[in-house]
């Protein structure tokens, strides 16, 4: 039999892969740049470590406070606390988008490793590289595009970023343990080492790595000068990227979601409005806005803090929540749930447990910066209270149930 020789076609297809190989095996050949050193990796992983375990830390404050374990309580105090937590969770996360690149832009070449597997530990690393990247990315991409208010993905955000920081940290810290001791070598210690070709180690690429981390340095700083500004008075007119600004809305303070929005002008118009104190109580009580503003008013300057990241201090004046409920008789012990008029979205209602419902400062609002609430800022009433995330200040409230 004569063999035939494979049609030219076959042939190109089987040289296909030597050809990707040979592609593949010289591109980490391509990476000139004598900045994929292992002394910068390790500096920029240091700092990500930080930055990711203080996202972590501060991301669970946050959740934690809107779904407390049924065996921990928040204290109301220091008023400003979630304040700040959030302002670092969202502000400190965008300044680590430069430090992230840094570090990915450094490490690159290990993306093109070859063989890509040599062992099974080997291949474990990079699986867990994988999920470590993958996923800091997809925290960072949800977390951008929820404060810049562009719900371009269909799954719940809250859920998705809350049970991805499990991963990320879980990757994080085995990938840590890990590269401890080159940490340890190059940042940690002055002794300078000769590995391979990649790493540095003339005065001249002293300098280098020095200014490249500068740079970076330098940009998670830009921005976070150019975002600080949406909780920190003080900067608010260098605020260019945040999408709230202290100062700027009805009564000087932003809005986040309208009357118009939440479908409630026309309930919140009604003259027909009461506050009804219900559930646990001695007795129901119903009052009209008039008999509200009959009872003993008090003020406080709170800030609404976003979970999104800005924060603004106002100057509210109403009645207190604590006032209210001992009218009613309620239980002194149990927490109470505020109810908007709004007829549907996740933030329509909120819980008040005892630390801030016994809390002076926890009022239900009438007035904001000396004048009547506007519609949007929660006519007739809302709540305000200290250290409280700002999708449980609720407003528009028409009915206060006692657990
Ligand atoms: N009923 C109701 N209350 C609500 C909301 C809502 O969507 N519905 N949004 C909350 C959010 S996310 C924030 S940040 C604050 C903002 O209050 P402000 O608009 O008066 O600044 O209101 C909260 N109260
Ligand atoms: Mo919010």
């Amino acid at each position: 039999m004569v063999r035939r020789p494979a049609p030219r076609a076959l042939r190109r297809l089987l040289a296909a892969p030597a050809g990707l190989f040979a592609v593949l095996a010289r591109l980490p050949g391509r990476f000139t740049s004598r900045l994929h050193d292992e002394r910068v990796a390790a500096w920029l992983g240091l700092a990500l470590g930080i930055s990711f375990l203080s996202a972590f830390t501060t991301g669970l404050i946050s959740h934690f406070m809107q779904h407390p374990p049924g065996w921990a309580q928040w204290p109301s105090r220091p008023v400003n606390l979630y304040r700040v937590t959030q302002g670092v969770h969202v502000i400190g996360g965008l300044a680590t988008v430069p430090l992230l690149l840094a570090k990915l832009w450094t490490v690159y070449p290990k993306l093109w490793q070859w063989p890509p597997v040599r062992s099974a530990g080997h291949g474990a690393r990079r699986v867990l590289v994988l999920v470590l990247v993958g996923g800091a990315l997809f925290q960072f991409a949800t977390g951008v595009l929820n404060i810049a208010y562009w719900y371009a993905f269909r799954f719940p955000f809250t859920t998705a970023h809350y049970w991805t920081a499990y991963i990320v940290i879980g990757a994080l810290l085995i990938h840590a343990a890990y590269q401890w001791p080159k940490v340890r070598r190059t940042v940690l210690t002055r002794r300078t080492v000769t590995t391979r070709s990649t790493v540095m180690t003339g005065p001249q690429d002293a300098v280098e790595r020095r200014a490249f981390l500068l740079t970076v340095a330098g940009a998670s700083g830009v921005i976070a000068a150019v975002t600080a500004g949406e909780a920190f008075a003080p900067l608010a007119r260098l605020a260019v990227l945040a999408p709230r600004r202290p100062g700027l809305g009805p009564q000087g303070l932003p809005v986040n979601k309208s009357a118009a929005a939440a479908g409630v002008t026309a309930a919140a118009r009604d003259p027909g409005w009461r506050l009804t104190v219900t559930g646990r109580v001695r007795a129901d009580l119903v009052l009209t806005l008039d008999g509200l503003r009959a009872l003993p008013q008090h003020s406080a300057r709170l800030p609404i803090a976003c979970v999104e990241g800005w924060s603004a201090e106002a100057d509210w004046r109403g009645v207190r929540l604590r006032d209210l409920l001992a009218m009613a008789g309620a239980d002194d012990d149990a927490p109470v749930r505020v109810e908007s008029l709004q007829r549907g979205g996740i933030y329509r209602t909120s819980r008040v447990d005892p630390p801030h419902r016994h809390d002076p400062l926890t009022l239900l609002a009438l007035d904001l910066a000396g004048e009547p609430l506007t519609l949007d800022h929660g006519h007739p009433c809302r709540l305000i209270a200290p250290n409280r995330p700002g999708v449980m200040q609720t407003k528009w409230v028409h009915r206060l149930v006692v657990l």
